[in-house]
Parts: structure tokens; sequence; C-alpha cells
């Protein structure tokens, strides 16, 4: 029902969920015109978070001016979509600016940041590092959009929300030569288990539900998207290439699994993570609600815990995570700005290097590895406006 157009949904949603969507119309004619109308609780909280941004700007720096404005893909025109992904493809054939003998699969610029996710998963994940190693990640992925690639716009978020019905009909996923492409060609297969390397803990598992597809994409300008690092996370690891840093070249491959979407990437959700009252309720969400769930949903390469920028929609994804830590923080940038919640490695687990280790919490001073030499303090991956970050999401 969401290619009916706005007309339609009106109805269709006015009757639905019995809310008001009518304010939401007349203020955003031109947003939100496609999909489930953002409801007004949500609403509330993302306008009280761009207010107090705003309201924190100076007159240097970062200000109102030159704040960075990062919108949704549905919400981006034709010709700036089309130019993201031009720029993506660009990178995609630029030599890696990494030292490949640390991982001779390394093909090209992409897989510099493919490398260095897959080097620091175990470190960031399921731990107090999440949000703030992949709000720089980002950043530096935006700037190699813009920088190396001539990118104009900033870095768009997937809306998910919007589609949690049927994500394929979003222009993230739709198909068309303005989309990351679709699901990817059905292949029947059954749910699967893969082990995540590398911590001292024997053989910990993921389960892999079985979606839809399971095959390469079959549309888009993705669609001969060729990639070389991993799969990481297998049934079986391969001791002589465990992190899968040999070249391994392959298609793009993903398996809708619409119960991640429809149970859990949808507004109710959402509004849950935006008004978690505390920083370790927030990270809990995050992390078990929308984190796992967004990665679940696309499958195949993006769930690779470890190699899932692979699949280039990981930095939308990933832009919408960042989003809803930045509304939460907006709530009270003073109090919320700094707080960090989480153990130091992946659910305070030994690593396979350091396995007497014991667990022990993240500070905003520990200091993170970005790759290419870059090793920031955790606090500087914190506020969205300060320290070299400028941005804004609508
Ligand atoms: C990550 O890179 C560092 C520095 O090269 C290295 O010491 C470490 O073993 C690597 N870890 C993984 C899991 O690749
Ligand atoms: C871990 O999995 C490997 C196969 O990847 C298997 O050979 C090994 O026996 C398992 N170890 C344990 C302790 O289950
Ligand atoms: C997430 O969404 C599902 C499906 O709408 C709902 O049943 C559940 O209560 C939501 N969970 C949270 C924590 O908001
Ligand atoms: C840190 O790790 C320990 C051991 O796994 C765990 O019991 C604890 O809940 C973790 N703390 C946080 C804040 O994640
Ligand atoms: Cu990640």
């Amino acid at each position: 029902m969401y290619i009916l157009g706005y007309p339609i949904l009106f109805g269709v949603y006015a009757a639905l969920v019995g809310q008001s969507v009518l304010a939401g119309a007349v203020q955003h004619p031109s947003n939100h015109a496609t999909g489930i109308p953002m409801p007004s609780t949500f609403k509330r909280y993302q306008d009280t978070y761009q207010r107090n941004t705003r309201a924190s700007l100076g007159i240097k720096g970062c200000t109102n001016k030159n704040i960075a404005v990062r919108r949704s893909w549905d919400d981006l025109d034709d010709a700036t979509r089309t130019d993201y992904l031009r720029a993506v493809n660009c990178l995609a054939a630029k030599p890696p600016k990494m030292d490949t003998s640390l991982a001779p699969g390394a093909m090209n610029r992409l897989d510099d940041f493919t490398y260095i996710h897959i080097n620091q998963t175990n470190i960031i994940h399921q731990s107090g590092y999440l949000l703030p190693w992949h709000r720089l990640f980002l950043w530096q992925i935006e700037h190699a959009l813009r920088d190396e690639c001539g990118y104009k716009g900033h870095l768009p978020y997937w809306d998910n929300p919007r589609f949690s019905e049927d994500q394929a009909q979003s222009k993230v996923f739709d198909g068309s030569m303005t989309s990351f492409g679709g699901n990817g060609a059905f292949v029947p297969h059954g749910p699967r288990k893969v082990i995540l390397p590398g911590l001292a803990i024997s053989n910990f598992s993921l389960p892999k539900p079985a979606g839809t597809g399971g095959g390469c994409i079959t549309d888009g300008p993705l669609k001969n998207f060729r990639i070389s690092l991993g799969p990481v996370a297998k049934e079986v690891i391969d001791p002589a290439n465990k992190y899968g840093f040999l070249p391994n070249p392959r298609c793009l491959s993903r398996d809708f699994y619409n119960p991640a979407s429809q149970g859990v990437l949808n507004w109710a959700n959402a509004t849950t993570i935006v008004a978690s009252d505390s920083i370790k309720a927030l990270r809990n969400n995050i992390e078990d609600l929308w984190h796992f769930n967004s990665h679940t949903f696309v499958g195949m390469e993006a769930a690779d815990p470890f190699s899932t920028p692979n699949d280039p929609v990981f930095y939308l994804l990933h832009a919408q995570i960042d989003r809803l830590w930045a509304i939460w923080q907006g709530q009270d940038l003073k109090a919320r700005t700094f707080a960090i919640d989480g153990n130091r490695t992946f659910l305070g687990l030994a690593l396979d290097t350091a396995p007497n280790l014991p667990p022990s919490l993240a500070t905003i001073d520990d200091v993170m590895d970005m790759g290419l030499g870059w090793k920031p303090k955790t606090k500087e991956g914190m506020p969205a406006t300060k320290g070299g970050r400028c941005y804004i999401y609508e």
C-alpha cells in the first residue's frame, strides 16, 4: 500500500492508527510524502533535538549557516541520489590507501573502511564504543565521498520505520536506478548459525534466519558491484583466513528478512529508543533492537558483523542509528552528549589475543582506532556539532 501515493496513504493510516497525520502533511508537503508518517510522539523528540542543537551553535566554527543537513534517502531528489551512488562507484574504482599486506584482499578505497571495521569488530560492537566509533566512521566516508569523488550532498540515512511493513517500497531498496538495488535473487536456504572469530570463548555464534533472497542483487546501479574482503562470520572458520583478509571476489548478495523489519524497525521501537531514560537503556535498545535487526533485515553481506560495510547501504543503515543517538543526545545536550555505557569489548568477553583480561568499562578518554593512523579519543566521536563534526539530521 505504500506505492499508492499520498492521498490513499492518508486515508489508510488515519483509519489504521486513528491519529491525525494532517498536521504533518501540512507542515511537510514534500517531506514524508511516502511511507508510514512519522507519529507525533517521535516528531516531538526530533523537534526538541533540532531546536536544542541549533540553539547550541555559536557564530564561529559550526554555525546555523554552515551546518550540514543529513536527510532521509527517500527525501533526496533523484539528482542527489544518482550523485551519491556515482560517488560510491567512484570510491570503488580508486586504489586503497591502507597497507595491503595487512589484508591482501583489499582492492579499492571502500575496502579501507571494510578492513578497519573487520579489524575492530570485537571492540566496537556490544561495547561502549559502538556509537562514537561509528559516528566517526560515517564522518570519514562522508568526507571521502565528497573530497575524493566530488559528491555534493551529505550522508543520507535509511529511514526504515517509514517502510517497516515492506522495505522494498522505499527508495533505498526499490530496485530503481536511484536505489541501492533490491533483495538478492531467491536461492533456497534454511536458517544458519555463524561463528564470530576472535573471542576467547569457543565458537561464539549468531543465528542467521532464512530470508526471501540469498543470492546476488539483480537491479540498480550496484548490480555489477564486486566485493572482495570477507565473509568473516561463517559456519566453519578457516584458521588460515580467519578474518577474511584474503581476496574473495564476488557479487553483492542480500536476503531480506521481513519479520526483523515489521517487528522491530518501526515507529514504535524508534520512539522507544529516543525516549530511553538512561544511556544504559539507550544503548541496549539501539544494540539489541535496532542495530541487530537492521543488519538482519538486509541479510547476507550486510549481516556479517565484521565485513558488513561491503554492502554500501551499511552507511545509510548506520546513519539512522547515529540519528537516533543524536535525537536522544539532543533532548539534553549537557547531560547526554558525553554519556557512555558499556564494556571495552564485545559483551565484555575476552579476546583470543588477551584471553585472561577481565572485562572493564569503556571511558570517554579511551583511544579508538579509526584506521589509516587516526586514533581519536572516544569523546571526539560524541558531539555531532563540535570537534570537527558539524551536522544535523532532518
Ligand atoms: C587489528 O590491527 C592491529 C594493528 O595492525 C593488529 O595488532 C590486530 O591483531 C588486528 N586485529 C584483528 C582482529 O585483525
Ligand atoms: C568449534 O567449531 C569447529 C568448527 O568450526 C569445530 O571443529 C570445533 O570442534 C568446535 N569447538 C567446540 C569446543 O565446540
Ligand atoms: C517493537 O515493535 C513491536 C511490533 O509493533 C511491538 O510489539 C513492540 O512492543 C515494540 N517494542 C518496543 C520496545 O517498542
Ligand atoms: C560488561 O561485561 C560483563 C561481563 O561480560 C557483563 O556482566 C556486564 O554486564 C557488562 N557491562 C556492560 C555495561 O555492558
Ligand atoms: Cu559496525
